[in-house]
């Protein structure tokens, strides 16, 4: 891949990963809302807002992949979604189609399945239950997506990444852990493989305690390598009663539990 845009890289994941997925590309373009051109490990930064199609389009010129992890990345009130991750995410698909269509990954989330309980066995057909704002507009975000592959053929992964942290935090993340290489290992499968299409896929290590089934992608060739189990003694040794009862019932965890940010 000559360039590969990375939207939200001033965030967690955008800086997390930010060395490896330079080795991804011939050159990063990097865009945020914030600036972070001292963090670009000299790369090129461009600062602007996803609500801004003008500023979208000028982003997405000359870009031959798109990893996108711009947006609200948890629950808001439903203005500021709707500007980042509804408005924002259909400037992103304009703006490819109007630059020769490059692959785009998502960052879609497991808070679009967050209300199915803990421990139930997930696949692809599993309906979608978001338990937030924020989850709805990653539902509409598969939604956006999966429309623009069938009417125009713009190819996606939407990636339900599960908690991608360098090491589980809590009890719940035992089962949603995705290790950032094989966060890595994934991008650079999807971006390698001759006909992607849209796939949903699960993202998430090769968790013992794991929840999700991505036997519909074997094809990707992705085969992650970490399991959340080797920190289990470290997490339970901190986790209270009240812990594992707010965290363990849902798939969601907190996400389900807290209230709508209008009522609250
Ligand atoms: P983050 O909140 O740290 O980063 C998101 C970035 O997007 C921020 O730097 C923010 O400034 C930027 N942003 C927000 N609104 C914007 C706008 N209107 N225009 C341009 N940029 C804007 O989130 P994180 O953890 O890095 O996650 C990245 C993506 O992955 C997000 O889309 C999130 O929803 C998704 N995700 C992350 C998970 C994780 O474990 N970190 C789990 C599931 C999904
Ligand atoms: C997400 O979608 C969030 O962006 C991230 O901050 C974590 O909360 C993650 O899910 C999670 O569920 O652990």
């Amino acid at each position: 891949m000559k360039k590969l845009l990375i939207t939200g890289a001033a965030g967690g994941l955008g800086q997390l990963l930010l060395e490896p997925l330079g080795q991804l590309a011939d050159s990063l373009r990097l865009t945020d809302i914030v600036d972070a051109s001292d963090r670009a490990q000299g790369h090129e930064f461009i600062r602007g807002d996803l609500a801004d199609a003008a500023f979208v389009d000028a982003a997405v010129a000359g870009c031959d992949g798109i990893l996108h992890l711009g947006g609200i990345s948890v629950e808001d009130q439903f203005e500021k979604i709707l500007s980042a991750n509804i408005a924002g995410l259909n400037n992103l698909y304009v703006a490819a189609q109007r630059h020769g269509q490059p692959r785009i990954i998502f960052a879609s989330s497991n808070h679009t399945i967050g209300f199915h309980p803990s421990g139930a066995r997930l696949d692809v057909h599993s309906p979608t239950r978001p338990d937030s704002f924020y989850g709805v507009s990653k539902c509409f975000g598969e939604s956006l997506a999966s429309m623009y592959y069938e009417k125009t053929g713009q190819q996606t992964a939407l990636v339900r990444i599960g908690s991608c942290v360098p090491k589980p935090l809590d009890i719940r993340m035992l089962s949603t852990w995705l290790s950032p290489r094989d966060f890595i290992d994934l991008i650079a499968r999807i971006f390698a493989v001759d006909t992607l299409g849209c796939p949903i896929i699960y993202g998430a290590s090769a968790n013992g305690q794991g929840w999700w089934d991505n036997r519909h992608v074997d094809w990707l060739g992705w085969h992650p390598q970490d399991d959340g189990e080797t920190f289990r003694s470290e997490i339970e040794a901190r986790t209270s009663a009240a812990d594992r009862a707010e965290l363990l019932i849902h798939q969601g965890g907190r996400f389900v539990t807290a209230p709508l940010p209008h009522l609250s």
